[in-house]
């Protein structure tokens, strides 16, 4: 397992994203989230790498992943080790807008919960792109994928910005090198060695959310 043991620093590849969200669960499912967020740095990193059409998509990410990182580093940072410690610590003293947008607009839980959605979306369009075949259409993947997942927490705005982003999405082969994994049939290999990865975070993450009720936090 020492695989990348006295690997030198390469420049931004998806398996470093990947190696990330390997490092997010502990020995008892939790997920930690400094990698979770490290993840995400990673993925915004190549959607930048895309191009600045998808600006307006990764500057969210961006504040998502900043108002994390200053929970994480603010004076109640331990409490956000987990999420599933910063569920607890946030619901215990009701630091959560539960139903309608108050006092704390900038929750752990709301915050993550779109990055969530987010990572539903990415499982779903990493899938396709898997299993795709050299003649399909990295933009009808896509928006597949969204309007499976993210889209049904989307104003009609927003999902009319991403359908033109999508548009211009490099097509498959060009896609798979901005992976900067190698030739096509190791981007696949890598692809079905991830996903379960991503699932599995993802799983955890949504049977705790769904425990507490925290699916549909304004
Ligand atoms: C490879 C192509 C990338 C396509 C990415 C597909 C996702 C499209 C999402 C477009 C939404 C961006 C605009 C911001 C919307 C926000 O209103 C929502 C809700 O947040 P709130 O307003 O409640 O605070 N934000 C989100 O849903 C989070 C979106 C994060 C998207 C990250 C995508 C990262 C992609 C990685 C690419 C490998």
């Amino acid at each position: 397992m020492a695989d990348s043991e006295g690997s030198v620093e390469q420049k931004f590849s998806l398996q470093e994203v990947l190696d990330t969200f390997k490092l997010c669960l502990s020995e008892n499912k939790e997920v930690y989230l400094q990698h979770y967020v490290a993840g995400w740095r990673g993925l915004v990193k190549f959607l930048n790498s895309l191009g600045s059409v998808f600006g307006f998509i990764s500057k969210d990410a961006v504040n998502k992943i900043q108002v994390l990182v200053s929970h994480l580093n603010g004076e109640n940072g331990s409490q956000y080790v987990t999420v599933q410690s910063m569920v607890k610590y946030e619901l215990d003293n009701e630091l959560v807008d539960l139903t309608k947008r108050g006092g704390h607009p900038e929750s752990g839980c709301r915050t993550l919960l779109r990055l969530h959605r987010a990572l539903r979306w990415l499982e779903l369009f990493l899938e396709r792109l898997r299993t795709s075949t050299e003649d399909s259409k990295t933009s009808v993947m896509c928006a597949d994928a969204y309007n499976e997942s993210l889209a049904q927490h989307h104003p009609w705005v927003v999902r009319k910005a991403a359908g033109v982003a999508f548009c211009v999405l490099p097509g498959r082969q060009a896609f798979l090198e901005v992976m900067n994994v190698g030739p096509p049939e190791q981007v696949v290999a890598m692809l079905g060695e991830a996903l379960p990865l991503i699932s599995e975070v993802y799983q955890i993450t949504e049977e705790l959310y769904s425990q507490h009720n925290l699916l549909d936090l304004p």
